[in-house]
């Protein structure tokens, strides 16, 4: 039963980072495999395959410590590159990872001269951010966090987080960007353990500061599953807060190393609930892929593993459409009572008092009520597998 996987469309809103198809496979145990790309020709490949936007961190275009005067030169080839390839810059973010001042974080370091060199480097990749269009500012903390106890005061580092996205909230409103900041959580790696490690810490976070409205999050289902939690409940959670302003897409196999798999390889189960969340939930931003190719593919296989994300969330959307479109699925999930739960549990005008004189059913035969999951389960299962 194979199925015409559609062509990607700008309503897709398909993106990638320049760091995800320019990952050049260097990791803790290896070297590079692959050479340094050039970002313009990485936009030039992404526009061939059909996609629609790019992100970058500041120092995935401009090298960290270049001049004013290489700095310009290089935008300038950039902006050039976009025109030419009509790619939009839908999300931009910060390293505050790789350089070694960052080695204890960048908001939340010990020594206060690394906090405010991070704001200031977030500042100046603002403002590249808004006069390239980006509606979204990424701000994933991988180095924001700690391996030893004693070391890190967790409750003072989550003041000058707050403090962080406090002083950055009031920068884009001063400046009168049109950009939103999305917390990207993360339970571990590089550092040990990582402040806000989930997207149920980052949300109670986000009620924490000046500006709430700006900040939502990012969540990676990679990230999430690293943590053993169901992404696809985790971004039906940050829908549900009105707090899903991005989303990155990759594969993960369980608790274990990120493993940054291309979308649609790793939980293949979990890949088609998450489509049918942000389907379901009615998710409109970005679409992106937060994958690194494999170290062990050349050139050419980095782009048929970027092609393959697009086509997995295209395939995986085909799959849940015709899963909600089915007849049969609509019957189980009526004898499973999905809808009822809808249903507010007192009535309107219903207090508790109501509730104390409500007429007790016969328990036992409730109880003794099949749920019908495991048929509502299985129709979905046999769509996955192509059966139906
Ligand atoms: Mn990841």
């Amino acid at each position: 039963m194979a199925i015409q996987i559609p062509a990607p469309t700008p309503e897709d809103q398909f993106s990638f980072g320049l760091w995800t198809v320019g990952y050049a496979g260097r990791d803790p145990f290896g070297d590079a495999t692959r050479p340094a790309m050039d970002p313009v020709y990485a936009l030039e490949q992404l526009a061939a395959i059909g996609a629609y936007g790019v992100n970058f961190h500041d120092d995935d275009l401009i090298p960290f410590g270049s001049d004013d005067a290489e700095r310009d030169a290089i935008i300038a080839h950039f902006k050039q590159g976009l025109e030419r390839t009509g790619l939009a810059v839908t999300t931009a973010t910060t390293n505050l990872f790789t350089h070694p001042v960052f080695k204890d974080g960048g908001f939340t370091s010990n020594d206060r001269d690394v906090r405010r060199f991070a704001i200031r480097k977030v500042m100046r990749n603002l403002d590249l951010a808004a006069e390239l269009g980006a509606k979204v500012y990424v701000c994933w903390g991988g180095r924001e966090g700690a391996e030893s106890g004693a070391s890190k005061d967790v409750a003072a580092a989550l003041s000058r987080y707050q403090e962080a996205f406090n002083v950055l909230g009031e920068y884009v409103v001063d400046h009168g960007y049109d950009l939103r900041f999305a917390i990207e959580p993360k339970p571990n790696e590089p550092r040990g353990d990582i402040l806000l490690p989930t997207i149920g810490h980052a949300l109670a976070f986000i009620e924490t500061l000046d500006r709430p409205e700006l900040v939502g999050l990012n969540p990676e289902i990679g990230h999430e599953e690293m943590a053993g939690l169901n992404a696809a409940a985790g971004y039906a959670q940050a829908l549900w807060h009105g707090k899903l302003y991005h989303i990155d897409l990759n594969g993960q196999n369980g608790p274990k190393f990120d493993q940054d798999l291309r979308f649609g390889a790793g939980n293949v189960r979990g890949a088609f609930w998450v489509v049918d969340t942000l389907l379901q939930g009615g998710y409109d931003g970005p679409v992106h892929f937060d994958f690194k190719p494999a170290r062990t593919e050349s050139d050419a296989g980095v782009w048929v593993s970027a092609k393959a994300c697009m086509d997995n969330y295209l395939i995986l959307r085909e799959k849940v459409k015709a899963f909600r479109a089915d007849p049969e699925v609509a019957d189980a999930l009526a004898e499973a009572k999905v809808a009822e739960l809808a249903v507010p549990t007192l009535a309107e005008g219903e207090t508790w008092k109501e509730l104390a004189a409500w007429p007790l059913p016969d328990v036992e035969a409730i109880a003794a009520r099949g749920a019908g999951f495991e048929r509502l389960d299985q129709l979905a299962l046999e769509h996955l597998y192509g059966v139906r």
